[in-house]
């Protein structure tokens, strides 16, 4: 085992809380991924659904260290695989998550079936 393997190892078993960032798409959740984050690793574009896949990357501030989490825009009502595929990555990561976060657009304001909304975060208990 080389030094670098075990430094490795030894970051793995310090626990990281995860923060899930969720919410629909082109809320500006991957913009707020990459200024934590502090670098320009997911993808923002104005095309809606563009991030698909979920991202993480470790932050460290000095308030604490975390593992923050980019997923692509939730959907009330998927209507292609895509979309079930996004909302199943979604699950996942809240499911993983210490906490989650739950953006909305403040200029669009609540969606009329954002209650369901709250029916999928309270789901994942
Ligand atoms: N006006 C405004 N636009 C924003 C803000 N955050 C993100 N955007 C823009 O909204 C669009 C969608 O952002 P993105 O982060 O990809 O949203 P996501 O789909 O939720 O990940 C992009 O054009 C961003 O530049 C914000 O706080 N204010
Ligand atoms: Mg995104």
């Amino acid at each position: 085992m080389n030094e670098e393997t075990y430094d490795i190892q030894e970051t793995e078993t310090k626990p990281r809380p995860i923060v899930a960032v969720v919410g629909r798409k082109n809320v500006g959740k991957s913009t707020l991924f990459n200024r934590l984050a502090n670098k320009r690793i997911a993808i923002v574009k104005d095309q809606p659904g563009t991030t698909r896949d979920r991202l993480s990357i470790d932050v460290d501030v000095p308030e604490g260290s975390f593992t923050l989490m980019d997923t692509g825009g939730l959907e009330t009502d998927p209507g292609t695989t895509i979309e079930e595929q996004i909302n199943y990555q979604i699950s996942m990561a809240m499911s993983d998550a210490e906490v989650v976060l739950f953006l909305v657009n403040a200029q669009d304001g609540l969606m009329p079936d954002d209650p369901t909304i709250d029916v999928m975060l309270i789901s994942i208990d």
